[in-house]
């Protein structure tokens, strides 16, 4: 055989291992989105706004979700707690409301977080609200009857990482010692205990907006068996959106990258990704105040103006903003979120057209503000502009008419080749957002 040929076979030999290999850790390799993927898709991009919700057995401790590892709690510790989770106050109604009200369109809410406590009822093991609790009913099940009923759309939260099982081994990034074995059966943590919890939530909850993955980081170079769990996903129901949290770039199989505590590609939380898929959804999450499960001590919260800013700086770099509670463990929500969410909610029946279904604007976001689009109609969002007259970068549609989209009153414009220049009007007292509506001519 002469060089060459074995060169070519040799190459032969290892494209067909890396066929053959299960793809395991890189995704889904063959996913082809579906029509109903790809519809649910622009349906959550036009959402623009969610409710994050972190509530679980850790809310009893008014100390965060992550208090099991943070007090370095034992097993045998933690296992007190659902003793004392009986919700009272819940009302799912109640929930979804103050979802509506604030204008948000779908809710996200953790059916485990990573103490790996279901709140919901699972049949793969008793380490949940319906066994272990004297609640003894299903959260879950009410809160998606009753987004169905009002019309919001259902996203589950689902922790990989597990502080409790003992087949979560080797233990990873958070590891203490909690009392747990050194051995334990990772791909049967995988394929039976996570894979069966999303057999359950994919099959018992009617149709649900997606799993929003949170906890991969915490074993980065693990074999996750992503192939398989996300082929279950799309198989049970083709238009859940996969939503992971890994903070790395999107990979085969996922549908939304989704940025913690930042927007697409600023880094600043110091463990996201700067890069932005051109092809997905984006989302970012953030807090109300600053914790994801309720936190007595935490009275720091954002004020309706910061969160309507928030939301307008989100939809102008095209990603939606997932904004989070934690409720009490008695199943109410903090009068001062509520308070919040309902003003903003107020903002929005004003504002919402500059912002539902719409998609990041023509001009890049920059110190000033933002632009998005939706039609022919360019809406400039001025967030930090204190002189009257703003020139922008060029745009390629022609400016047909200008107006203020809060009074309708028309604004002078000036447009050609070196960009566009607009007269605004002055700004009120505690406006969040300046938004001057740009109607351009079709066929742009
Ligand atoms: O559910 C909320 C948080 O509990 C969870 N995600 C949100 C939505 C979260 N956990 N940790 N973090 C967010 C911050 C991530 C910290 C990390 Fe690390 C820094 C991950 C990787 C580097 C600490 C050090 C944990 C692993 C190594």
């Amino acid at each position: 055989m002469n060089n060459a040929r074995r060169y070519s076979l040799l190459l032969l030999f290892f494209a067909l291992i890396l066929i053959l290999l299960p793809d395991t850790t890189r995704g889904q390799s063959t996913y082809e989105p579906t029509p109903e993927n790809l519809q649910a898709r622009r349906e959550y991009q036009d959402m623009k706004f969610g409710m994050f919700i972190h509530w679980g057995v850790y809310s009893v401790l008014g100390d965060g979700e992550w208090v099991f590892h943070n007090r370095k709690l034992t097993v045998d510790e933690y296992n007190r707690l659902p003793m004392f989770f009986d919700p009272e106050k819940f009302d799912a109604h109640t929930w979804v409301s103050l979802a509506k009200a604030a204008g948000m369109k779908y809710i996200t809410i953790t059916s485990r977080h990573h103490d790996g406590f279901a709140m919901f009822d699972s049949k793969v093991s008793d380490w949940n609200i319906v066994a272990r609790t004297p609640y003894k009913k299903d959260p879950l099940k009410m809160l998606a009857d009753e987004c169905h009923k009002q019309g919001i759309k259902l996203f589950f939260y689902y922790s990989q990482l597990d502080w409790h099982n003992v087949d979560y081994y080797p233990r990873g990034a958070t590891d203490w010692k909690n009392g747990r074995p050194d051995h334990g059966d990772f791909n049967s943590y995988l394929d039976n205990y996570m894979d069966g919890q999303l057999t359950e939530l994919l099959t018992n909850y009617g149709p649900i907006g997606g799993i929003w993955f949170d906890g991969m980081w915490d074993k980065p170079n693990a074999d996750w068996h992503l192939e398989k769990t996300y082929a279950l996903i799309h198989k049970l129901q083709p238009a859940a959106l996969i939503i992971p949290n890994h903070h790395q770039t999107p990979r085969p199989g996922e549908d939304v990258q989704t940025f913690e505590r930042d927007l697409p590609g600023q880094n600043s939380a110091g463990f996201n990704t700067t890069y932005i898929s051109t092809q997905l959804p984006l989302e970012m999450s953030n807090t109300l105040n600053d914790s994801w499960g309720f936190n007595i001590g935490d009275s720091h919260y954002k004020s309706a103006e910061e969160v309507e800013r928030e939301l307008v700086r989100a939809a102008g770099n095209n990603s939606n903003l997932l904004m989070n509670i934690g409720p009490y463990p008695n199943g109410e929500i903090d009068p001062q979120f509520q308070t919040r969410l309902r003003a903003v909610g107020e903002w929005l029946s004003k504002y919402g057209d500059s912002i539902y279904g719409t998609r990041g604007g023509p001009i890049a976001p920059a110190d000033w503000g933002v632009t998005t689009q939706k039609g022919n109609n360019i809406y400039v969002h001025v967030l930090n502009w204190t002189t009257p007259l703003l020139a922008l970068a060029p745009i390629q549609s022609k400016i047909t008419a200008a107006h203020v989209l809060a009074d309708n009153q028309p604004i002078t414009f000036t447009q050609n080749n070196d960009g566009v220049v607009l007269k605004l009007p002055p700004a009120t007292q505690n406006e969040s957002d300046r938004v001057i509506v740009l109607m351009v001519s079709s066929g742009n």
